[in-house]
């Protein structure tokens, strides 16, 4: 099936659009694979997979679709576990994390970016927010999510609409505020963090760490192929247990991160400059460009996407971007 996809020079005019990294956890995703890639954007910077030791053609699927995918081999268990292992190697200035099940749309990818590129540092998708929906969540999950949430607001001073969402995206330059180990710890069992609590461990840190957070409208469909791994009440646990451990650690708190200068991504570049304050806004976004619609469509959505903010933005980050180039990669 052939669709046309938003590219993210559409979203991002000009020679210097940021480099965007998407990370994907795939366990046993073989048949899903072939739908979310030929919805990726085309212009990517890099596409990795961090596999679970599939034990159907995942990673071979994986490497046909996209002869330049980047295969890494989570070290433990679990999704949060597959998530660290594959920040670890990022190398572009934009990080998206996004499931392999077919539940997330790739076509959504610009929406995070557009708001990231606006000033954002971290892009929260919510299925919540005006214009996000779900044809997925059961009516068990949402009642928790919803009680999650307002417990996650309380104790964080967030105002966050959708806590247990896995789609987001961020600025490399953040990833030293979530604090993840992705070392193998001489263990293969999956560890505290390991687990579908990654999500929440990740959204209450950003939050500790005083990023600048907006909610980007998702809509979540179904799981494609296979079944999910998530388990209401046992991962419903971890997420509460989250909530509690990270109101009491120190984690994020403190991690301070340079604003809008884009660098390659390592868990141990220094730690510098300001932080950014809280700002929990949504975004109000175009709609999404429909399957086959004609290039005219994409680039009004890519013209209403230019708002003023984002053209003062270009002139920044082109500015930290040629001063990042200049400088050697470490
Ligand atoms: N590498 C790796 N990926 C995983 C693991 N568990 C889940 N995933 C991937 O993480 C993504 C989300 O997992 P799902 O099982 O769909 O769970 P979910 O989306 O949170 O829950 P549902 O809404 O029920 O689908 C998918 O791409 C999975 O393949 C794991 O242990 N290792
Ligand atoms: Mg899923």
């Amino acid at each position: 099936m052939r669709r046309r996809n938003l590219g993210m020079n559409a979203v991002w005019s000009g020679s210097l659009a940021p480099r965007v990294s998407v990370v994907v956890p795939t366990l046993n995703e073989a048949k899903n694979l072939p739908h979310v890639f030929s919805l990726l954007p085309a212009d990517l910077h890099e596409v990795i997979v961090v596999d679970g030791r599939s034990t159907d053609d995942t990673v071979a699927v994986a490497r046909a679709l996209r002869p330049d995918v980047r295969v890494v081999l989570q070290n433990r268990k679990g999704k949060g576990n597959a998530m660290a292992c594959g920040f670890t190697v990022v190398t572009g200035d934009i990080v998206v994390m996004l499931d392999a099940d077919g539940s997330a749309d790739p076509r959504e990818i610009p929406r995070f970016v557009a708001a990231l590129v606006a000033g954002a540092d971290f892009a929260k998708g919510s299925r919540f927010a005006t214009g996000g929906g779900s044809d997925d969540i059961t009516r068990t999950r949402s009642w928790g999510n919803r009680w999650l949430n307002r417990t996650a607001n309380l104790l964080f001073a967030t105002r966050y609409t959708d806590l247990c969402y896995g789609y987001n995206a961020f600025w490399a330059r953040c990833l030293p505020a979530l604090c993840l180990d992705a070392s193998d710890r001489g263990r293969t069992d999956k560890l505290w963090g390991d687990g579908f609590e990654i999500e929440t461990i990740i959204n209450t840190r950003v939050a500790k760490a005083g990023l600048r957070i907006v909610e980007v409208p998702s809509f979540e469909f179904q799981r494609i192929y296979g079944d999910s791994n998530l388990n209401t009440w046992r991962d419903g646990l971890r997420v509460v247990r989250a909530l509690l451990v990270e109101r009491t650690n120190g984690l994020g708190r403190g991690a301070r991160t340079e604003r809008r200068a884009p660098q390659p991504a390592s868990l141990t570049q220094p730690a510098s400059l300001t932080l950014a304050r809280w700002e929990n806004t949504t975004v109000p976004m175009p709609p999404l460009p429909v399957a086959g619609s004609a290039p005219s469509d994409i680039r009004t959505a890519a013209q209403r996407l230019r708002s003023r903010t984002l053209r003062s933005n270009e002139r920044e980050y082109r500015s930290h971007a040629q001063a990042a180039q200049s400088e050697p990669r470490r």
